[in-house]
């Protein structure tokens, strides 16, 4: 959706979340226009932010979103009829380096996701993590009043939760989710500020991962490195410093209806036009595989167990392609770069030990796709390859069934990744990382009968409907709920 409004007076915000990126804002003369990508979670709070006329707090790096900004960076959303307030908060290039390259990308995701070896630290970087975790908590103090919710999303905002609790009336509400695994004590251990960030995490009232395996290691952690707090392991709360922290499981889901509308309402060229561009043959059975550029998505042990599949299977050779649209991401940090090189070069290899004139095992595409074609390659996809060495949940994997409105295609899905726990029985599971296994897993795949295939993905569909983004906001809010009523009991003495 494209949407136009003027620059006008901020709304007066009764509640504040805090995320840590948003739609593009682009500057036009005087009107502003807004993208707002379909799907996801900015989709699930932007109405939750209407009804609410609340404050959505994000950085922001383009020229735009501060053309349209007042003295204090704020406008007023949506174009229509305004009803919540997007309060800016403007990063220096070294701020960026240092807090979004650096200390969230270059230290806390390989540590949360079990990859302590990549760890890249430099001692301004956690420096810069400070200082813009404290900017996140500035912010929502000024817009904060006695009953609001404060909403923190994911692991840029460690430190905020505790700055904002010492700062705001013990009647607001702190809330945070967590997007991606917590890591074991051992690994969590390796993190320069681990401690710091226990305490930090430790200000919020409320406190979201996506599965109980996580729940389970934050409190662990909790245990071995920060003894002074008393965990509670049968209702899984933390008191610490005089305050209550409960720490719930809430898988993520997606808006699975708006995947399902546009699988089917997609033109025909628009996948036509794609297969073209990438050589890919019409009557081939299409395997999938969606990632951002990452090294926890698994993309090179993919492309091992589907060069497997065709050095076991030559009759596939000519019939089979095998569709990666890899996202480039992070690209300034050196290990996302060397990591981009190795996929583009094994993609490479084994295009060259297969191609005939007429066909490649592998159509490899960085293009950017619209939310139509994306959600039409998923429809049409024989085989979805969902492959991660760790994922805090996966959302493609959740992507592909919503679109397969044949139920006619198969998911094979890491036991890696939190969507296992809900999807892991109905898929075809996966060890990433075993290349025969994957491989074999393929060959079920292409020959399962159409009638297992539909039963496996009614039950997937079924599933992912169920637990759809609605769901989930409704699920974190309820979880709000029930904690701002035990602190009003508190602070009513009763
Ligand atoms: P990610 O690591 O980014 O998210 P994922 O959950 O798969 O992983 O979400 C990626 C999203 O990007 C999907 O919605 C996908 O469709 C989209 N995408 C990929 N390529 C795209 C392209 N070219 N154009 C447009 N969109 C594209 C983190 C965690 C996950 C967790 C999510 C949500 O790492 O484990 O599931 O947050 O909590």
């Amino acid at each position: 959706y494209r949407h136009e409004y003027a620059d006008d007076t901020p709304a007066v915000a009764d509640s504040a979340t805090g995320g840590a990126e948003m739609e593009t804002l682009e500057a036009d003369d005087d009107a502003v226009t807004v993208d707002e990508p379909t799907g996801g979670l900015t989709a699930g709070l932007d109405p939750v932010l209407r009804h609410a006329n609340g404050t959505w707090i994000a950085w922001g790096d383009g020229d735009a979103d501060f053309a349209v900004a007042d003295g204090d960076n704020c406008v007023s959303v949506p174009p229509s009829h305004e009803s919540y307030t997007l309060r800016r908060i403007d990063l220096s290039d070294e701020a960026v380096d240092s807090y979004y390259y650096g200390f969230s990308n270059q230290v806390l995701w390989p540590i949360c996701h079990g990859f302590p070896d990549l760890v890249s630290d430099r001692d301004d970087y956690v420096e810069w993590y400070r200082t813009v975790n404290d900017r996140f908590a500035a912010a929502v103090e000024t817009h904060a009043s006695a009953d609001s919710v404060v909403w923190l999303q994911d692991y840029h905002l460690g430190l905020a939760p505790r700055t904002i609790r010492d700062a705001v009336p013990d009647t607001v509400t702190v809330a945070q989710f967590w997007h991606i695994p917590w890591p074991s004590p051992e690994v969590l251990a390796e993190c320069p500020v681990a401690e710091e960030l226990l305490e930090g995490l430790l200000g919020n009232d409320l406190l979201g991962f996506h599965v109980d395996s996580y729940v389970d290691t934050f409190l662990a952690s909790i245990n071995r490195l920060l003894p002074s707090a008393a965990v509670d392991p049968n209702r899984n709360i933390v008191r610490y410093d005089g305050w209550e922290t409960r720490v719930v499981a809430t898988p993520m889901g997606i808006d699975a209806e708006t995947y399902d509308r546009n699988a089917r309402t997609a033109d025909d060229d628009r996948l036509s036009s794609l297969f073209d561009a990438l050589g890919v043959s019409d009557g081939n059975a299409i395997g999938l595989g969606v990632d951002r550029l990452d090294y926890t998505k698994g993309i090179p042990e993919r492309l091992a167990a589907v060069e497997r599949f065709f050095e076991r299977n030559p009759a596939w050779r000519g019939e089979f392609t095998f569709v990666q649209k890899a996202t480039p991401s992070r690209t300034e940090i050196p290990t996302y770069q060397r990591y981009g090189d190795h996929v583009r070069r094994e993609v490479e290899r084994i295009n060259d030990r297969f191609a005939t004139d007429d066909w490649r095992p592998i159509a490899y595409t960085e293009s950017y796709l619209e939310a139509e074609t994306l959600s039409a390659l998923y429809r049409r996809a024989d085989v979805m390859v969902v492959s991660p060495l760790v994922d805090g949940m996966n959302l493609v994997a959740q992507e592909y069934v919503a679109s397969s409105v044949d139920r006619d295609g198969t998911l094979l899905l890491s036991d890696r990744v939190g969507a296992h726990e809900r999807l892991g029985s109905h898929a075809l599971s996966i060890d990433p990382a075993d290349t025969e296994g994957v491989a074999t897993r393929i060959e079920e795949a292409v020959s399962m009968p159409r009638q297992e295939r539909r039963r496996r993905m009614d039950e997937l569909r079924s599933r992912v409907f169920e637990n759809d983004i609605e769901s989930w906001m409704s699920t974190q809010f309820d979880w709000i709920q029930r904690v701002r009523d035990v602190t009003d009991v508190d602070a009513n003495g009763t």
